[in-house]
């Protein structure tokens, strides 16, 4: 049992020892006392990085779903599994608990079996976050479905590319979705992206606004007959440890977005061990995460990791300023949060209210504070700590990535000491190392390169759906027998580390991690567009935001300018979605590249950064003197 909950720091160094010099022996441990196997392991692990390959518990056969649900019904069927807090305060919360979420999700799958969905199928669900997002995933795992989740703010384009490369057949969404004062089509966005999805041949829809939507006949079906029709039994299908649980989206540097493919159960193992021992959840605490579940964190840590471990999960379907600023505090001292869990960009943007909005609330229920998907400032790092924390609760600030599948660096609360903006130590299991441009790796501390991690753990993403050259590529061949991160990271004097940022072309903006690459394509789809380069630059509240650089094929007048701005952000808009839109476009003659060609975004990172007194070494430069250009109008 004390493998399973740390909570002391000699306890930290003392699992994580252990963790590191047998991880089989460890692992299994943990796999054996906590989760419902229908068969154990042939063999715990087996690796080789230059494939790749990794697989855990190989020959275990289990339902991640009855371990999410069916485990907790006899101790905990009557307390709340999922807290769903509607967009609008005035609509009640809904307290979904163990019992009704199981009747739910059978019902569900049975709707999807009856729609010819069977075991590997992909299913994508396109959801806001409304508790049949939640019902929907979990009711693919049940039947052994492969969901594939996008994030309901992407644009129908976005939506095809990623029905088409998963290849899905159906598709789980809503009549529309409520965000803030804002309604949106979803169902509109759904059918425009499916007239170049010739794969998809139902659709079921969730009537979640009462929308007026065209319902295509043999294809679209309302969800909710369905359901009522359907048995709340189902017998979950018993997958193999490495049957794939899931494919979910994550922009590349370069090119199409990349679905990164996560099985089952060496994904189960981590995401319960970490969400335990990182949120120091305890039974009945009401725990909270604002992130979407169209992303990792969601999936990690609103589902799989909180119902792992029979805990209270909420289910936010708003935004952080509607009504008003105060909505996350509101959310707080109304449902007694005791974990509370948010993106850095979040807190900026709420550190910039009037402080009233936090102080007014009772926050005493909060016990652990957390943060992730971006560097962590100073001053953000303070507020929240000062404000939100009042002193009193540890923050974690978790490092991880969708390809991670959980938290890989981080402080254990009441543990590890916490210090602004570092993310601290590796968590048991996780061997990270940092790595010079040469491939050597740089022992000792106060020092900094290039962030990898050398042993696998459970919830390694296993492919690249379709691509698995591709999965090599990018991760495992930087470095021999590494998984590169693509992250810089420095360590500290006492071992703690500080990720320092991006070290390709991914910009991270408000959370959301942006390829430069897919952003240039779309602008150069203008037509008045000869080429482009995209950088991100310091932003107050993002974190980052982007600027364009822009080459017109004709240079025309201001007012022809700003139109082709326009026009330019509403391309993107369509290709990607509205996070994706440049907040500076400048126009130039020329971008700076290198005699091979290579554009030196270097450059042009520093000229948006306003920090273009020292540009370093030019001498590689082909053409200096649209750099005085550039600088001399920069916006
Ligand atoms: C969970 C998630 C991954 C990228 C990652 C980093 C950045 C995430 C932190 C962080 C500094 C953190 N998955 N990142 N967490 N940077 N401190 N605590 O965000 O796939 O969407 O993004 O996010 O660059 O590589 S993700």
């Amino acid at each position: 049992m004390s493998n399973y909950h740390i909570k002391h720091l000699e306890e930290y160094y003392q699992v994580y020892r252990k963790s590191v010099r047998n991880p089989e022996l460890f692992w299994e441990e943990v796999a054996e006392e906590h989760f419902l196997w229908h068969k154990k392991w042939d063999n715990v692990l087996s690796w080789d990085f230059k494939k790749p390959e990794v697989k855990w518990f190989e020959g275990a056969k289990l339902n991640i779903t009855e371990n999410c649900i069916d485990r907790h019904l006899h101790t905990r069927g009557n307390r709340t599994a999922i807290l769903f807090e509607p967009n609008n305060p005035e609509e009640p919360a809904q307290h979904i608990s163990y019992s009704q979420l199981h009747a739910r999700v059978n019902q569900m799958a049975n709707v999807l079996k009856s729609k010819g969905i069977k075991k590997g199928d992909r299913v994508c669900i396109y959801l806001p976050m409304i508790p049949e997002l939640a019902v929907a995933v979990l009711a693919c795992a049940r039947i052994g479905a492969i969901h594939s989740v996008v994030f309901a703010g992407f644009s129908s384009t976005a939506l095809s590319t990623r029905i088409n490369d998963c290849g899905a057949k159906m598709v789980i969404t809503s009549d529309g979705s409520y965000r803030g004062d804002k309604t949106i089509d979803l169902k509109g966005i759904v059918d425009k992206a499916l007239d170049d999805c010739p794969g998809v041949n139902c659709v079921l829809v969730v009537n979640r606004i009462n929308g007026e939507i065209n319902m295509k006949s043999g294809r679209d079906y309302w969800i909710q007959p369905l359901l009522d029709k359907s048995s709340s039994d189902f017998p979950a299908e018993i997958m193999d440890a490495e049957d794939p649980l899931f494919i979910l989206y994550t922009s590349g540097s370069t090119g199409k977005p990349k679905g990164m493919l996560h099985t089952t159960a060496g994904y189960m193992v981590y995401t319960a061990y970490t969400f335990k021992n990182v949120f120091q959840y305890k039974q009945d605490d009401v725990y909270w995460c604002t992130a979407d579940i169209g992303w990792i964190t969601g999936h990690s840590y609103i589902i799989y990791g909180p119902l792992l471990n029979g805990a209270t999960s909420v289910m936010f379907e708003g935004v952080p300023h509607y009504p008003d600023f105060g909505r996350f505090w509101e959310i707080v001292e109304k449902h007694k949060v005791n974990q509370f869990y948010t993106a850095p960009t979040a807190i900026r943007a709420l550190a910039k209210q009037h402080l009233d909005f936090v102080e007014k609330r009772d926050l005493s229920s909060l016990k652990v504070l957390g943060t992730v998907g971006e560097p962590i400032n100073e001053e953000a790092w303070h507020w929240y700590n000062d404000n939100v924390g009042k002193k009193k609760c540890p923050i974690v600030d978790t490092w991880w990535q969708t390809e991670t599948g959980g938290i890989m660096i981080t402080p254990i609360p009441f543990a590890t000491p916490t210090k602004p903006t570092y993310a601290t130590l590796p968590f048991i299991g996780i061997q990270p190392v940092l790595m010079d441009e040469n491939g050597a790796e740089i022992h000792g501390n106060q020092v900094d390169g290039r962030l990898c991690i050398k042993f696998p753990w459970p919830s390694i993403a296993r492919s690249i759906w379709g691509d698995h050259q591709r999965f090599k590529d990018t991760y495992f061949s930087a470095f021999e027998n590494m998984y590169f991160t693509g992250d810089g990271a420095l360590r500290d004097e006492v071992g703690y580390y500080r990720i320092t940022g991006r070290v390709d072309d991914v910009i991270i903006v408000s959370g959301h991690n942006l390829g430069t690459a897919p952003i240039e394509d779309a602008i150069n789809e203008h037509p008045a567009v000869a080429e482009s380069a995209v950088v991100g630059f310091p932003h107050d509240v993002k974190g980052n935001a982007l600027y364009g650089f822009v080459i017109l094929k004709e240079t025309g007048e201001g007012r022809v300018q700003d139109n082709v701005r326009k026009e330019i952000n509403q391309i993107i808009t369509e290709h990607i979605g509205p996070i994706a839109k440049l907040d500076k476009i400048q126009f130039t003659s020329g971008l700076p590249k290198t005699r091979s060609g290579k554009i030196m975004r270097r450059i042009l990172r520093k000229i948006a950064a306003r920090d273009a007194e020292n540009l370093g070494d030019i001498s590689t430069l082909l053409n200096p003197e649209v750099v005085d250009e550039i600088k001399g109008s920069a916006m």
